[in-house]
């Protein structure tokens, strides 16, 4: 038994979807929950305008009633407001009139960074737009959908995750977050930074060693590296524990089992230890800037420089919404993988038995 998500959507087409399989039935949804979780990711000092059309409120078209899960394939979808200036540009059909508002002639100036260079090489495009449209960060929107969804799966065993900013433009406080936003907003340029995912209460014994794919470590890497301009990860002290001595880089075990430091950041091995689960994301600066880099006209050949369109200065509070999100989803899925259950409360009874097994938490 897992868990399993296909989303669809591009950025000013009608919609995003998301449909979730392996859900246990009897779950029951927050719709105010989901939303705020929406309404969370559009928030941020860096974000576009874009973020004041759009509404993103969850519609669910399948796999629920009465706020409870049936235990058959959940359906999500998120409406692009934005659409309505883009109906003739980004018509799912041949466009009928006249061409009129956004999106109506081709776009030809790749912009470093982005996916248009390599997006439309690959997929044979003539117009960048086709590439963009689908690599747009806008996707986001419905995994944290999603990860609300997997949020509320884990609550039921008391594993509470949370995301936050380290780091926006090298600065590590809120104050510091608006100066460097507004230095980058002025000087037509770009930010990125560091967010921060802790997941409380989760047991020992999620994740396995057994094989590549079933390490817990790897998999949130991989949720988190497919999350749109992060470009580095790290679980626990990751990459200060290269410069350590091994007697200052591990986490001695305590009779009880506990630990009294969580360098590891509560994986070891690829398996949960019990400590809460730390991870973080890198966000390079966003790609889309206002003073373009050099490129070329694909049209043409010729030097040119990047497409100009509004964009955020920098969407790194955006990224710890979305983080939070998937290492929910991750996690969701593994728990899935351990406790199985067609039923909830399946799911709750072995996630109750293996804790008397193992004797976890320890009482303190
Ligand atoms: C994005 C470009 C901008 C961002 C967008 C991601 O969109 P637009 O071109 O419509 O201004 O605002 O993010 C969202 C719309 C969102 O909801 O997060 C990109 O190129 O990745």
């Amino acid at each position: 038994m897992t868990l399993s998500l296909v989303t669809a959507g591009e950025s000013h087409g009608p919609a995003l979807v998301a449909v979730l399989s392996g859900l246990p039935a009897g779950l029951r949804l927050d719709r105010a929950a989901i939303d705020d979780d929406l309404r969370r990711r559009r928030q941020g000092y860096g974000r576009s305008p874009r973020q004041r059309i759009e509404r993103d409120e969850v519609e669910v078209l399948a796999g629920l009633r009465h706020g409870v899960t049936l235990g058959t394939p959940l359906a999500l979808l998120v409406r692009n407001r934005d659409h309505q200036s883009w109906s003739w540009g980004m018509s799912p059909w041949p466009p009928e009139g006249e061409p009129v508002g956004k999106g109506t002639s081709p776009v030809t100036l790749p912009r470093p960074g982005h996916a248009d260079l390599a997006g439309t090489l690959k997929y044979g495009h003539d117009d960048v737009r086709n590439a963009l449209e689908r690599a747009s960060a806008r996707q986001t929107a419905v995994h944290v959908a999603a990860g609300a969804v997997a949020k509320a799966l884990l609550a039921e065993i008391g594993v509470i995750v949370t995301g936050r900013v380290l780091e926006i433009g090298g600065e590590r406080d809120e104050e510091g977050w608006r100066r460097a936003t507004d230095a980058a907003r002025k000087a037509r340029d770009t930010l990125g930074g560091v967010v921060e995912v802790v997941a409380e209460g989760v047991p020992p014994g999620l994740g396995s060693y057994a094989d590549k794919p079933d390490r817990l470590d790897a998999r949130l890497a991989a949720a988190l590296m497919g999350v749109q301009a992060v470009k580095g990860v790290e679980i626990g002290d990751g990459f200060a524990l290269a410069r350590r001595r091994g007697s200052e880089a591990h986490d001695e075990i305590e009779p009880d089992g506990r630990r009294a430091t969580n360098r590891a950041g509560g994986l070891e091995a690829g398996v949960t230890n019990g400590e809460p689960l730390v991870v973080r994301a890198a966000m390079k600066p966003l790609p889309t800037l206002m003073r373009p880099l050099r490129s070329v006209d694909l049209a043409s050949g010729e030097p040119a420089t990047a497409l100009v369109e509004r964009s955020d200065v920098q969407a790194v509070e955006a990224l710890a919404v979305v983080a939070e999100a998937a290492v929910a989803w991750e996690l969701a899925r593994a728990v899935r993988e351990k406790f199985g259950g067609d039923a909830l409360v399946d799911l709750v009874a072995a996630y109750r038995a293996y804790r008397e097994r193992i004797g976890w938490p320890p009482a303190r």
